[in-house]
């Protein structure tokens, strides 16, 4: 996630107590000086509202929280009181750069804050909880001696490796043990969150987000729908293929669902996002050359170990083992700054390899979830992550230093305009990169092996990219249908969990083998639901970087077909996308866009291009099957 949307969101009421960030407006001012002066003294101010963030997310504690929380606090309650003063400029003569820093003032609070001070004080205290709460889950089987806890990363391991049915329901249904104590809060988190966005004029928390896109909420809400109905049948196929491939390996019954649904647990991932990890057996073609990334990095690791273990002795097993953990994840990291640095990008600064938090520390519990962080608009940059050596880890990393390489961009912006174009690009920056990792990019940096250049090897590659891509959108999707759902009160909370996963059925067509009645809370168990981070963004996100990649290629002079470009180590695209990238929110999205693709729209036509050889196999694959499924059967 990107910090700064976060950190804006959490709105606040006006006068509390007085907040030490309050400052007394100057009694003569115009909407120019307003603008200026809330512009310095967010920037001012600004580590004092990250630093308390960062502490609580990577040393997770009562005290911390509470910090965090009496931060956002005050932050919020200063929001509330410049949206206030920000009133009495209505209507009158201002620059266009100052009508819009009103603008997003109003709209950056994805936690819009209640007026009431008491109300505010309740929700940040909540939010803190919450993240907490995802952050240190545990999740514990046996008594005594033979007790043994997991947490998230160690249960994800097993979905992503084992390939015992019961083993990884075990872990599935574990995780989702830690969500259940979060209902309650969540249900108090909605009015509270809610009644914020109505003191600020919306009708709820779910139409502010949707009004952040430079078009009307309506207008965002079916721009949505447009695009999944340009990727569904694709989606359809790659579902169609995946189901038979489940079938040959866990048996006709328990490879499905009724209705054709695949099973949650058995996707490889935790909530069915990615199914990459499947590769194992959704490989097209085994033998037309390894595309096993994460083999590779594993054997790296393994080297790094070794090297590590030569060194004089005195060091503990377990220290050793940690110092080989830091070297992989930091090698991985080195990794993706070359591809950055290539295209003529800055080297990340010294600070930014000091401060980050690579790995997971032994001593205390963190927020694992990957999130890339601007703490002072001057070049403090920093990511947090719990890095594995796994092909999902490292081009998270890539994906992560693409929301870094936005902030140092756009650090020459006014305060108020260094955020994204809308925030479906702050998360298309790094995964247009990771496009831009084909076969022979990753054989150059000695991850695969030689490559062959036949249909075969195609479509391994082009599967691999899908498995990853295709995959997410309707999840993409149909997190904020919930969500939406809730905050507008068509979804109530003695409906949570069943509406989750009809939308989960609807869309993505997986279904839990075991019912999942109201007295679990299955939303909780994603970060972005305790995390309060819209989930919009990702799911435009996955349009938009197919259509970033296809100008970067262009601009790279490429010819041939799209899936084979890498603009990897090109000037000329590095430039174009530096250039977009320092524009941050100062115009319309339309506007940045227009300057990188030529179009105002967002199509997933790039998608469909990309992926054109790919649809094309998996037709002949899936001719003959009964594709498909019925989501009516998975509400139990
Ligand atoms: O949350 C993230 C990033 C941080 S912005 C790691 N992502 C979404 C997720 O993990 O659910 C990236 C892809 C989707
Ligand atoms: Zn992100």
């Amino acid at each position: 996630m990107k910090l700064r949307h976060a950190l804006l969101s959490l709105a606040i009421a006006a006068c509390v107590s007085t907040p030490t960030f309050a400052q007394k407006a100057p009694a003569k001012e115009n909407a120019d000086q307003f603008v200026a002066r809330i512009n310095t003294q967010l920037k001012a101010m600004y580590p004092e509202i990250t630093v308390p963030q960062w502490l609580a997310a990577t040393y997770i504690s009562d005290d911390t929280q509470m910090l965090a929380a009496k931060s956002d606090e005050r932050w919020l309650t200063l929001l509330n009181q410049w949206i206030e003063e920000a009133k009495q400029f209505e209507g009158q003569k201002m620059s266009a750069e100052s009508a819009r820093t009103i603008q997003l003032l109003k709209l950056s609070a994805s936690m819009p804050p209640p007026k009431n001070p008491e109300h505010l004080g309740e929700l940040t205290r909540i939010a803190s909880k919450m993240g907490g709460m995802y952050g240190a889950g545990t999740y514990c089987k046996g008594e005594g001696d033979a007790k043994n806890c997991r947490q998230l990363g160690e249960l994800e391991d097993v979905l992503r490796s084992n390939r015992d049915y019961d083993a990884q329901l075990d872990a599935w249904q574990g995780w989702h043990t830690i969500a259940v104590p979060m209902k309650k809060d969540y249900q108090r988190f909605v009015e509270l969150s809610n009644e914020g966005a109505r003191d600020l004029g919306f009708a709820n928390t779910g139409e502010l987000w949707r009004s952040g896109y430079d078009m009307t909420p309506a207008e965002i809400a079916s721009e949505t729908d447009r695009l999944w109905a340009q990727v569904e049948p694709l989606y359809e196929e790659l579902h169609c293929y995946t189901r038979e491939k489940l079938k040959d390996k866990y048996g006709d019954d328990k490879g499905q669902v009724d209705g054709g649904l695949l099973p949650a647990h058995l996707m490889g991932n935790m909530w069915q996002q990615d199914w990459g990890n499947l590769w194992d057996f959704l490989a097209p073609y085994p033998n037309a050359g390894s595309l096993d990334i994460t083999g590779a990095l594993e054997k790296q690791y393994q080297d790094l170990l070794a090297a590590e273990k030569a060194k004089p002795a005195g060091r503990k097993p377990e220290e050793i083992e940690r110092a080989a953990q830091m070297d992989i994840a930091v090698k991985m990291t080195r990794r993706a700054e070359d591809f950055y640095t290539s295209l003529g990008m800055p080297k990340l600064p010294e600070s930014y390899w000091k401060n980050t938090q690579f790995i997971k520390p032994r001593d205390r519990d963190v927020v694992c979830h990957a999130s890339a962080w601007d703490m002072d608009m001057r070049g403090d940059v920093r990511t947090k992550m719990c890095i594995k050596p796994n092909e999902e880890d490292f081009t998270t990393i890539y994906h992560e230093l693409g929301h870094i390489y936005y902030d140092l961009a756009y650090n020459v912006q006014p305060a108020m305009f260094q955020g994204g174009a809308h925030d479906g690009f702050h998360e298309a920056i790094g995964d247009t990169i990771v496009l831009a990792m084909t076969p022979e990019y990753l054989q150059s940096i000695g991850l695969v092996g030689e490559q062959k250049q036949n249909q075969e090897s195609l479509i391994n590659s082009q599967m691999r990219m899908a498995l990853a891509k295709v995959s997410f959108m309707p999840f993409g999707l149909m997190i904020d249908r919930w969500r939406w759902g809730v905050f507008d009160g068509s979804i109530k909370p003695t409906e949570y969990n069943q509406a989750w996963w009809e939308l989960k059925a609807k869309y993505q067509g997986v279904a839990p083998v075991n019912a999942r009645g109201e007295d679990f809370f299955d939303p909780g168990a994603k970060y972005h639901v305790p995390g309060n981070t819209p989930y919009t963004r990702y799911f435009l996100s996955h349009v938009l970087q197919f259509q970033f990649y296809k100008s970067l290629c262009d601009a790279a002079g490429h010819k041939g077909p799209l899936y084979q470009c890498s603009f990897y180590g090109d000037k000329e695209a590095g430039k174009r996308y530096w250039a977009m990238l320092s524009k941050g929110a100062s115009q319309p999205w339309q506007k940045t866009m227009k300057e990188l693709t030529g179009g105002e729209k967002m199509d997933a036509s790039a998608v469909l291009e990309y992926f054109a050889p790919l649809q094309t196999w998996l037709k002949q694959q899936n001719a003959g099957k009964q594709c498909g499924w019925s989501a009516t059967t998975a509400a139990r």
